[in-house]
C-alpha cells in the first residue's frame, strides 16, 4: 500500500517535471509517452547526472596531462595549484579556450566540406550540385578583389575556391582573406594593433591546442587574446565561407512561409528527419524525396501521402529557409521526434546529434542513419553519403527509410497536433530588398528611435533551462521595447514554433518597431538561418556600421545566447565580443572558479575590443541589461533615447 502511494507520488512529481521541461506543449505530451514506453531522454539523463560536478561547473578541473587530473579547491582550503603548478586562472582559461577551438574547428570543418564539393563542381567530378546563385558568387569574387570582367562563371568560381581553400591553412602572417574582404576597416586596424588578426583557421585552432598543452601558455590574458583571434577566424572566415558557399550552391534565402513543430510529422506519409548542420546532404534528401519512383514505393507500402521530409536543428534551418521543408523542432526535441513512433528514419550528418538517438530508436522502428565518416554512432546504420554521386547516394538512403514504413506500429503512433506558421529566410539580401535596396531606412529608424536597437539572439536549448522559455521571454521583452531581433539556430526554430515569426507578431512590438514592421510586412524577429549564418549578422552589422560611419562597437546592438550548450556557441559569442558586441549568456559558463577569467571576460575585454560577456540566468533581467546597453550606445551617439 505504502509502496503504491510512493509510486503515485513519484509519478505526480515526474508529471510536474515534464510540464516544467519546456514551454512547448509538444514536450510534456511526448515525455509522458516516453515514460509510459520506458524511454529515456536528455531530460531524464540530466536528472540522473545531479548533482553535476562542482569542479567541472567552475572550470577548475584539468586533465591536460598524465600527471592529472588535478582539481583546484575553489574555497582555498585544499590545493590551489595542479601538480605542474597551474592555478585556477590558468586551468579555467585553458579549458574555455579548448571549447572555443572545438567550436571554431566544427564550423571550419563544415565549411571545408562545402568548399571541397564546390571545388569538385568546378572541376567537373561533382555533377549533382550546381551554382544556383551566380550573383552571389560574383559578389564574393568582387569582395575578394578578383577581376571578373570577361571571365566565365566557372573561371571565377575556380579563383574564388582557390582563395577559400587557402583560408584553412595558408602559411605566413597575411590575414584571412575573407575577413579582410568583409570586416570593416576600423575593426581590422584594431585587431592588427592588438596582434589578434587571424591568419588561417586551422592554424589558430592548432595554436590553441599548443598553447593549452602543459607547460606552454599560463597567462589568462594572453590565452584569451589568442582565443579571440581564433574566434575571429571562425566568424569572419570559417562560418562565413559555409554561408557564402551554401548560398552560391543552393540559393540565397528569401522570405518563405513554412510550418514548424512536431505536428509537421504525418500519419499518412513516410517521415524522414534530416538532422545536423551541413546542407550538402539535407538538400539532396529533400530533392530526391520527390522522386516519383520513391513516392510510388511509399504509396505501395501504404503511405498514401508519399514521403514527408522534415528538419531538425540547423540542417533543418538550411532546408527550411531554402525549400520550405517543415521543421520538426530544435535540439531537445530530436529524441521526441522518434518517440512519436511516426519516424521512419533520422538521417544525420554532424554536430548536435545525440548518441542517445540510437537508444531511443531501438524502442521504435526508426532507423538512425549516419552518413559522414567523421560522425558515426555505435548501433546506427552507416550509409556513407558519396558527394561525387550525391543524387544516387541520397536515393539509397531515402529508399531504406521508405521501406521501413512497413515496420511502423500504428497503435504506437502519437503525433502532437501543434504546428505553427512562420515566415523565415531573411538573408542580408532579403532584408536589403525589404528595405528598398539600401540600409538608409533602417539607419533612419535607428537614428530617430523608431527602432531603438538591434539584438542578435542565437543558440541552442539546454535541459538546464526550461526549453524555449528564455529564448521566447528575451525576444518578447526586446521587441516590446522597440528592439528589432534577428537570429539563427535553435532560437530561430523556437521563434517559428511560438509564432514570433508571423508578421502578426508585430502586434507584440513597441509602437515604433510595430510601425516599421507593418510598413515592410515583416515580423519583429527575423530568421537569418543556421548557426554558421551568424556570419550574416556580422556582414549586416559591418555594413550598418560603415553606413553610419561608426565602429561596430558603437552600434546600439546586443547579442544573446540564452539557452546555449554547444562549444560552437562559445566560438560564436567570442567572435561577436571581438567584433565589439555586448553578449549575454543565459547558461553560466564554466569560468566562475577563476575570478581573473571572469574579470577579463566581463570587463577587461571591453577595454580591448569594445565588446564583453554578460552572464544572467533570469531572461527578464538579461533583456533589461541588453536594453540598457542599447540605451547607453544611443546616448553616446547623441540619438534620442
Ligand atoms: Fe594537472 Fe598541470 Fe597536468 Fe593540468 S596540466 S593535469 S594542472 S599537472
Ligand atoms: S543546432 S549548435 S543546438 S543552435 Fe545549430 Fe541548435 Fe545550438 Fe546545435
Amino acid at each position: 500500500m505504502e509502496g503504491r502511494m510512493y509510486e503515485r507520488l513519484l509519478r505526480v512529481m515526474r508529471r510536474e517535471f515534464y510540464q516544467q521541461a519546456s514551454v512547448d506543449p509538444t514536450v510534456p505530451q511526448l515525455l509522458e509517452k516516453a515514460e509510459e514506453e520506458g524511454v529515456e531522454t536528455a531530460w531524464h539523463r540530466y536528472l540522473k547526472q545531479q548533482p553535476q560536478c562542482g569542479f567541472g561547473l567552475l572550470g577548475v578541473c584539468c586533465k591536460n596531462c598524465g600527471m592529472g587530473p588535478c582539481r583546484i579547491d575553489p574555497f582555498g582550503y585544499g590545493p590551489t595549484k595542479g601538480v605542474c603548478g597551474a592555478d585556477a586562472d590558468t586551468i579555467a582559461t585553458r579549458n574555455l579556450m579548448r571549447a572555443l577551438a572545438a567550436g571554431t574547428a566544427s564550423h571550419g570543418d563544415h565549411a571545408r566540406d562545402i568548399v571541397e564539393v564546390f571545388r569538385g563542381m568546378v572541376e567537373g567530378w561533382v555533377k549533382d550540385y550546381r551554382i544556383a546563385d551566380e550573383q552571389k558568387l560574383l559578389g564574393i569574387a568582387k569582395a575578394l578583389g578578383i577581376e571578373t570582367e570577361g571571365k566565365g562563371i566557372l573561371e571565377i568560381a575556380r579563383e574564388v575556391v582557390e582563395i577559400a581553400e587557402m583560408e584553412f591553412g595558408k602559411p605566413g602572417e597575411e590575414p584571412l582573406r575573407f575577413l579582410n574582404a568583409y570586416a570593416p576597416a576600423r575593426r581590422k586596424s584594431l585587431w592588427s594593433k592588438l596582434g589578434i588578426m587571424p591568419r588561417a583557421i586551422d592554424r589558430e585552432v592548432t595554436e590553441v591546442m599548443h598553447r593549452t598543452h602543459m607547460g606552454v601558455d599560463a597567462d589568462p590574458l594572453n590565452l584569451i587574446a589568442h582565443g579571440l583571434r581564433t574566434a575571429l577566424a571562425d566568424g569572419w572566415s570559417g562560418s562565413m565561407m559555409a554561408t557564402l558557399f551554401s548560398d552560391t550552391m543552393f540559393g540565397t534565402p528569401k522570405p518563405i512561409k513554412v510550418m514548424a513543430n512536431l505536428g509537421v510529422l504525418r500519419e499518412d506519409a513516410v517521415n524522414i528527419m534530416v538532422h545536423g548542420h551541413n546542407p550538402l546532404l539535407s538538400m539532396k534528401i529533400a530533392e530526391v524525396a520527390k522522386d516519383p519512383e520513391l513516392v510510388e514505393l511509399a504509396k505501395s507500402l501504404g503511405a498514401e501521402g508519399g514521403v514527408n521530409v522534415v528538419g531538425m536543428c540547423c540542417t533543418g534551418n538550411e532546408v527550411l529557409m531554402r525549400l520550405g521543408i517543415p521543421i520538426a523542432g530544435n535540439f531537445l526535441q530530436q529524441e521526441l521526434a522518434i518517440v512519436t513512433g511516426a519516424l521512419e528514419a533520422v538521417v544525420v550528418d554532424y554536430q548536435c546529434i545525440m548518441p542517445a538517438l540510437v537508444d531511443v530508436a531501438s524502442c521504435y522502428h526508426t532507423k538512425v542513419i549516419t552518413t559522414d565518416p567523421k560522425a558515426k554512432v555505435p548501433g546506427a546504420i552507416h550509409m556513407e553519403f558519396d558527394k561525387a554521386r550525391a543524387t544516387e547516394s541520397a536515393k539509397e538512403i531515402v529508399k531504406l527509410a521508405v521501406e521501413n514504413f512497413k515496420n511502423r506500429v500504428k497503435e504506437r503512433v502519437f503525433i502532437p497536433k501543434e504546428r505553427m506558421e512562420a515566415v523565415v529566410g531573411f538573408s542580408v539580401e532579403a532584408i536589403l530588398s525589404a528595405l528598398g535596396g539600401t540600409l538608409e531606412p533602417l539607419a533612419e529608424a535607428l537614428r530617430t528611435g523608431k527602432i531603438k536597437g538591434i539584438a542578435g539572439v542565437v543558440g541552442c536549448t539546454n535541459p538546464k533551462v526550461r526549453q524555449d522559455s528564455s529564448l521566447v521571454t528575451i525576444t518578447k521583452e526586446l521587441i516590446a521595447n522597440d528592439v528589432l531581433v534577428v537570429g539563427t539556430g535553435c532560437w530561430a526554430i523556437a521563434m517559428s514554433k511560438h509564432g514570433l515569426f508571423k508578421p502578426e507578431a508585430a502586434e507584440l512590438a513597441g509602437s515604433g518597431l510595430k510601425e516599421v514592421c507593418k510598413a515592410l510586412g515583416i515580423p519583429p524577429a527575423l530568421h537569418m538561418g543556421s548557426c554558421v549564418d551568424c556570419s550574416r549578422m556580422l556582414i549586416a552589422l559591418a555594413a550598418l556600421a560603415d553606413h553610419l560611419g561608426v565602429d561596430m562597437s558603437d552600434l546600439p546592438v546586443a547579442g544573446s545566447a540564452p539557452e546555449w550548450y554547444s562549444e560552437k556557441a562559445v566560438a560564436i559569442g567570442s567572435y561577436f565580443v571581438a567584433s565589439g558586441l555586448f553578449v549575454h549568456l543565459g547558461v553560466v559558463p564554466p569560468v566562475l572558479g577563476s575570478p581573473k577569467l571572469v574579470e577579463i571576460l566581463t570587463k577587461g575585454a571591453e577595454e580591448l575590443v569594445g565588446g564583453k560577456f554578460f552572464v544572467e540566468t533570469d531572461p527578464q533581467k538579461a533583456a533589461k541589461a541588453m536594453i540598457e546597453h542599447i540605451r547607453e550606445k544611443r546616448r553616446k551617439l547623441g540619438w534620442p533615447l
